[in-house]
């Protein structure tokens, strides 16, 4: 077991690719910080479930995404997904160039807030230089800027009980379908209070564009694409969420995607 946490010399997908099994042997064979770490585990698949009780596990010691220098960002960032949020209240915020647009904190909080674009670029940010996997096949390296998330729950304070981070977006990636079309995405509360987890105004220097989310976007680096939610208008605290939509955690998990996106 110790001569497995301390092969540095693999890369975390090889290590999550080739000791997924041995660490199942680990699991089963009564591991206990395996079989304790994951909150979610109730919520997801065992297969799926055991890739993030591998992650927690491995990752323990060197908890951070891989962070880039200037010179690695790509001259050229793919817009994927939406590429705007098509809705008349959209369109208004943007016109007047998100001085009436605020992010909404609700749920099982103390204190909803209600932040505004100026308040969220007051507050102290992280810059950080990341590479963003979709699952479509492609990579892109930006940095990005913005607060952390876990000061600002913190600032809204908990309630007992409160498991998931729920990110409403503006957009409906499928119109048709009448509200479950719109795009939405959750997290944990371990990713939620994550250094590198943070709400991005500000992708190379400049302030979001609408194509990649504007005004804020969820950045959680140890995750795939379709975790980065663009177009956040609210975040709500959840102690579940079979409830929300199509019940799965996200819009991509509802159409079959997995609930925890870990690279
Ligand atoms: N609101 C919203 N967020 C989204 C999406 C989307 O369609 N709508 N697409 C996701 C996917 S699959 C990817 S790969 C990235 C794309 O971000 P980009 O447009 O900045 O490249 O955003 C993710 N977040
Ligand atoms: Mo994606």
């Amino acid at each position: 077991m110790s001569r497995l946490l301390t092969t540095s010399n693999l890369s975390r997908r090889g290590l999550i690719a080739g000791g997924a099994a041995t660490l199942g042997g680990l699991l089963v064979s009564g591991c206990n910080r395996l079989a304790t770490a994951p909150t979610a585990l109730k919520l997801l698949g065992s297969a799926e479930g055991l890739t993030m009780a591998s992650q927690r596990f491995i990752l323990s010691g060197q908890p951070l995404a891989r962070e880039f220098s200037a010179k690695d960002i790509s001259a050229n960032f793919k817009v994927n997904g939406s590429s705007s949020a098509d809705s008349d209240e959209y369109s208004a915020l943007l016109a007047s160039g998100f001085k009436d647009w605020k992010l909404t904190v609700s749920g099982l909080v103390q204190h909803p807030l209600a932040i505004s674009l100026a308040q969220l670029k007051a507050l102290p940010a992280r810059s950080q230089i990341t590479r963003h996997d979709c699952v479509e096949g492609w990579s892109a390296i930006a940095q990005w800027t913005g607060p952390q998330l876990g000061p600002i729950l913190a600032k809204a304070g908990l309630q007992r009980g409160a498991r998931y981070v729920v990110f409403h977006c503006a957009d409906d990636l499928e119109p048709s379908l009448d509200g479950t079309g719109r795009y939405y995405e959750s997290i944990d509360l371990f990713d939620a209070f994550h250094p590198q987890t943070i709400l991005a105004h500000t992708m190379n220097g400049q302030p979001l564009s609408v194509g990649h989310g504007a005004p804020i976007r969820l950045r959680v680096e140890r995750q795939l694409g379709y975790k980065q939610a663009k177009y956040v208008m609210g975040i709500e605290l959840v102690d579940r969420l079979d409830k929300i939509s199509g019940g799965k955690g996200g819009f991509w998990e509802d159409r079959g995607y997995e609930w925890y996106a870990g690279i």
